[in-house]
């Protein structure tokens, strides 16, 4: 009997083959053109002689693997990377000159890289981390870098405090560990010393910093820029992408066996997503502040330990960046490209923001060593679009042949290039007035440390609230100094007592001495919750597991999957081997993957037919069981339909609603339920699609078994 496939179209376009680099074909060569006929075997003295040093082939070809790293770099090495576009909504000539936001119809080129901190490159995906979120702007008056995180806010207040705090979470010095985690003495002795730090680790400690995917995460320019338009005024602003799909997390547990089951969780995902033609898309907003309004607030604009609560300053959206292009060479764009803070065009600009002028210096000493010289701006990943012409010569790695004149003024290369600045297009700095000594010393406007911090918190829903303190519990119960605990405690007192109760009861510290803070800290930004941050409402490429076994109900499967899949998920069938199984209509059905390959960590949501036989199977099947008992434990959607109710009272909920004889369809905290038989209802549909659009459901009681 011919297996018939479930429906799933995505499957073929995901499998889209790499292009070969040169598609006309032709000879092995050396790297000097030579053609090469054998490159299996080295030159030897006889068959089973010595190895000649005269193998030049040989030689070549072992040196430039011996050669083919480079340093990762020394934070952010884990990245994956995407092309696409950038469009305005409008002309923002109001406030800024920079020609890529003044017109609608001009797109202008983006390459992002998104990645993860602490991690060396072959580190997973899912750990506990902040998300690097860089822009490079391929506009027509040069490159402009957007260089973000996902988080808002930083760690540290001015950049000379980076290399300590970045030795303080990297792994120890004495035995490297741990990879890609913060859940270690060094860090939380460096954070109970440093009370800047609280409120970034607030976000650290959240869902924040476990993105179910790359396109689910918020972006943050984090530091104020300024805006200057084509009179010269200048206007605070700071940066915001907001995902399409809206800001989803894995949760703890999940995120940690995804480790294992999928290092490359996000990566997959990003990449699968762009060949699928699911184009992952964010919406840019800024906040502005006048100038005037610079001491108007109750912190200080500068310091990126803080945001602009957006219920003070909204965010207004400017335009779309959509992804649509995966790199063909993973080394040669997404590991060689270089970012910088201080790639800025005309109309954008610093502030005295001390973190950003301390990163206006490293990023180009950081490439300067990490790509081997000067020249890293020529390779085509870093290439502007827009001509570069200028006297800057030689260096490791030139592959531009200059000709002509290499100083300024001439008159021997007829003058060129010239300044440029005739027609207004040149950048100029922003005419700032600065008046003061020269000092080493932090301005007391930066010295809150716990306000927003506690506003963080206290902006946070319940399950929220539990998963940071559960987060904070983790990580300080892996910290082996008491002492280190105990001040960390301490300092969480000063943003919330009960939080800092909660965590001190879990890790076997004292309460903390003091007295609650002033419930004046007890503000809070609705905005900041992922609450309020649930995206279009849509399941577009949602992982939809159905578990199938033989004498599975193949009407129900099938109904649910074309719906399913017509709205943009991808479903995927499997059994407790690979193949097919046979359906209650007579034919055999293909299996997408066997469950000994999967988890559910790697899929947002389940169902489970019905099926005479089928069920069965699936109860005795201790991989199909773990299955759901962990999806349900991680409060993903379970749908089950007919005999696959079943499945569900085996685990025993305790006071879940589900479907019983008289009930059609029973939706109980993203568990929908129809014991009727037969095809699946739309009632049914609806229901569980809406549970997995709302992405996970928290107020799930137990199961027994
Ligand atoms: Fe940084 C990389 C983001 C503070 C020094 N940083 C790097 C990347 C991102 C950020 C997204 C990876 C870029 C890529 O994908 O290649 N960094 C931030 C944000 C910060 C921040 C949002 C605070 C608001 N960084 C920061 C400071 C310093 C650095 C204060 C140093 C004074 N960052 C670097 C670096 C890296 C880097 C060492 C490592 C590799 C690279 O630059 O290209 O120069």
């Amino acid at each position: 009997m011919d297996a018939t496939p479930f429906p799933n179209d995505r499957k073929q376009e995901q499998r889209e083959a790499f292009r070969a680099e040169d598609p006309a074909g032709g000879p092995l060569t050396t790297d000097q053109g030579v053609e090469v006929d054998h490159t299996d075997d080295s030159l030897a003295v006889g068959e089973r002689g010595p190895t000649l040093m005269e193998d030049f082939h040989f030689r070549e070809k072992i040196t430039r693997f011996d050669h083919e790293r480079i340093p990762e770099r020394v934070v952010h090495a884990r990245g994956a990377g995407a092309y696409g576009y950038f469009e305005p909504y409008e002309s923002c000539a109001e406030f800024t000159r920079a020609a890529f936001l003044q017109d609608p119809a001009v797109r202008t080129p983006v390459f992002v890289r998104f990645s993860t901190v602490q991690g060396p490159k072959g580190s997973a995906d899912t750990v506990r981390d902040v998300r690097g979120f860089a822009t490079k702007f391929y506009t027509s008056e040069g490159n402009y870098d957007l260089v973000g995180n996902n988080f808002p806010v930083f760690f540290i207040q001015d950049g000379i405090k980076f290399p300590d705090f970045v030795h303080a979470v990297k792994p120890e010095p004495h035995n490297d560990i741990p990879t890609g985690a913060s859940a270690h003495d060094s860090l939380w002795d460096f954070v109970s010393l440093q009370p800047e730090t609280l409120h970034a680790i607030m976000w650290l400690m959240s869902d924040r910093a476990i993105p179910r995917s790359y396109r689910m995460m918020q972006g943050f320019g984090v530091h104020t820029f300024r805006f200057v338009n084509a009179e010269g005024r200048g206007t605070f602003v700071k940066f915001h992408w907001k995902p399409r799909l809206g800001v989803h997390s894995l949760v703890w547990d999940e995120a940690q066996e995804c480790q294992g089951r999928d290092p490359d969780f996000n990566r997959r995902d990003l990449w699968n997503a762009i060949e699928a033609g699911e184009y992952p898309e964010w919406e840019l907003g800024v906040q502005l502040v006048p100038e005037e309004d610079e001491f108007a607030f109750d912190f200080d604009l500068l310091d990126a330990t803080k945001i602009i609560p957006e219920e003070q300053v909204p965010v207004r959206p400017i335009g779309r960046m959509v992804l649509n292009r995966n790199p063909e060479n993973f080394f040669a764009e997404t590991e060689q490209v270089a970012f910088h803070t201080a790639n800025v065009v005309p109309g954008i600009d610093f502030t005295n923001d001390p973190l950003l002028q301390a990163r206006n210096f490293s990023y180009l000493d950081t490439q300067l060593i990490r790509l081997g010289g000067p020249n890293f701006s020529e390779l085509p990943v870093n290439r502007p679009l827009a001509p570069v012409r200028n006297n800057q010569r030689d260096g490791y790695h030139q592959s531009t042949v200059h000709r002509g004149t290499n100083y300024f003024p001439n008159s021997l290369g007829g003058g060129c290039p010239a300044h440029a600045g005739v027609d207004g297009k040149a950048f100029t700095h922003y005419t700032e007035r600065i008046d003061g000594a020269k000092i080493r010393r932090r301005s007391p406007s930066f010295q809150d440390h716990y306000s927003q911090a506690a506003l963080f918190f206290h902006s946070m829903t319940d399950w929220e609230k539990q998963h940071i303190v559960q987060a904070l519990r983790f990580e300080l119960g892996k910290v082996d100094a008491r002492a280190v605990r105990t001040r960390t405690v301490e300092e969480l007192a000063k943003v919330d007592g009960e939080l800092a109760r909660q965590v001190a009861r879990g890790i076997g510290v004292p309460d903390p001495s003091g007295t609650d803070p002033e419930p004046a800290y007890k503000l809070s930004s609705p905005a900041l919750s992922q609450e309020s941050l649930r995206g279009d409402g849509s399941i577009r490429t949602r992982q939809i597991a159905v578990l199938v076994a033989d004498g599975v109900d193949a009407e129900q499967v099938t109904s649910v999957r074309e719906v399913l899949a017509g709205e943009g998920a991808i479903v995927e069938a499997l059994a407790a081997t690979d193949g097919s199984v046979s359906g209650t209509d007579g034919k055999m059905h293909t299996v997408d993957r066997a469950l000994p390959t999967v988890a559910s960590v790697l899929y947002d949501a389940v169902l489970l037919p019905g099926g005479p036989t089928g069920t069965p199977s699936i109860i005795s099947d201790p991989d199909a069981m773990r299955f759901v008992r962990d999806a349900y434990r991680h409060g993903k959607p379970v749908g089950a339909l007919g005999s696959g109710v079943g499945v569900l009272s085996t685990l025993q909920p305790e006071g879940l609603r589900l479907s019983a004889e008289f009930h059609r369809v029973v939706a109980d905290q993203g568990v929908v339920t129809d014991t009727s038989p037969g095809t699946a209802s739309a009632e049914f549909v609806r229901e569980f699609m809406t549970a997995i659009a709302a992405h996970r459901h928290w107020d799930r009681p137990p199961v027994r078994c």
